[in-house]
């Protein structure tokens, strides 16, 4: 579906200005959008998931963990594939606004792709180098949202997701070093090309929403603060989207068609995404932690 058709269909949570201005400018955030109660089950559900993580001494398919990681200490960098650790992220997936959120900017059919959480913790870890998220997931088309929730809201010094308004609208750069290895970030060269004095980082209260374009370049800063910054990404595609490549964080509720019904055909948009590289022979996916080791290093959020 193309934004024009998408925006034809009746709004269901955001206003008709702010599913415009995603389409603009590749993001939109908003608060008060998720009732409280959602919050503060989503929020348990998080907790509890920590608290199992002393259990863990190595990243796995559930955790990516921080070398600092103790069991008296948790350093949980990313809750991989919550929906399928815990019914709360499932039920939040599937019956809460945030679907609802996703249709206004996808369409009413609505596919899921993947999720996770992210805990920037202080102290300097973490910090999610400049990327486009369509480069690690290519589908057919890019009608992919991320939908970002910050649990315990965002301010400015915890490092909020930035993004580069209407880099949407520009390349796919290859997330590449000069000799062929994956980094999963913008080469530092490219990232000279955008106009970085534009970047923009919605902060907000709990419950803050940031919607993002999958072509959204994109990153965020250290953690100043001494608290941790949770933010819960979920990822919705139209239904009329078809991921190509191999789904390097695949769930169990991927490829559900969450509201209105499944696509007959694709939509092909004929702009090219490069090829990002066959998992299997990485050892896996990772997370964007264990992309963003190897990458340019004159690619640094701060
Ligand atoms: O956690 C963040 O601040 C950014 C997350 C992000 O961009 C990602 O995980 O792809």
């Amino acid at each position: 579906m193309t934004p024009e058709e998408i925006l034809k269909h009746d709004a269901r949570v955001l206003t008709q200005a702010q599913r415009e201005a995603y389409f603009d400018t590749g993001y939109v955030s908003g608060e008060g959008l998720i009732p409280n109660e959602w919050l503060d089950a989503v929020r348990a559900a998080s907790d509890e998931r920590i608290e199992a993580s002393r259990q863990e001494a190595e990243s796995g398919s559930e955790f990516d963990l921080a070398p600092e990681h103790t069991s008296e200490s948790p350093h949980v960098r990313r809750l991989k594939s919550p929906v399928d650790q815990h019914p709360v992220f499932r039920k939040f997936a599937v019956e809460s606004p945030f679907a609802d959120i996703a249709a206004d900017l996808v369409g009413p059919d609505v596919k899921f792709h993947s999720c996770k959480i992210n805990y920037k913790h202080p102290g300097g870890g973490e910090v999610v180098k400049w990327h486009q998220d369509i480069c690690f997931w290519p589908h057919t088309n890019y009608s992919p949202v991320t939908l970002g929730f910050y649990l315990d809201g965002c301010e400015e010094a915890q490092g909020p997701l930035t993004v580069i308004p209407e880099s949407h609208k520009g390349d796919l750069f290859p997330h590449y070093d000069d000799d062929g290895i994956w980094t999963g970030t913008v080469p530092a060269k490219d990232m000279a090309t955008l106009p970085l004095d534009t970047a923009a980082g919605p902060t907000g209260d709990k419950g803050t929403v940031l919607a993002l374009n999958c072509r959204t370049v994109h990153g965020s800063k250290r953690n100043e603060t001494d608290r941790v910054r949770p933010i819960l990404l979920y990822v919705y595609t139209s239904a009329d989207a078809f991921p190509w490549g191999q789904h390097p964080s695949s769930t169990s509720l991927s490829g559900e068609i969450i509201r209105g019904e499944a696509a007959k055909f694709p939509h092909m948009d004929p702009r090219p995404c490069p090829v990002p590289p066959d998992w299997s022979k990485l050892g896996g996916y990772g997370s964007i932690f264990t992309s963003q080791e190897k990458g340019d290093a004159g690619n640094m959020m701060g």
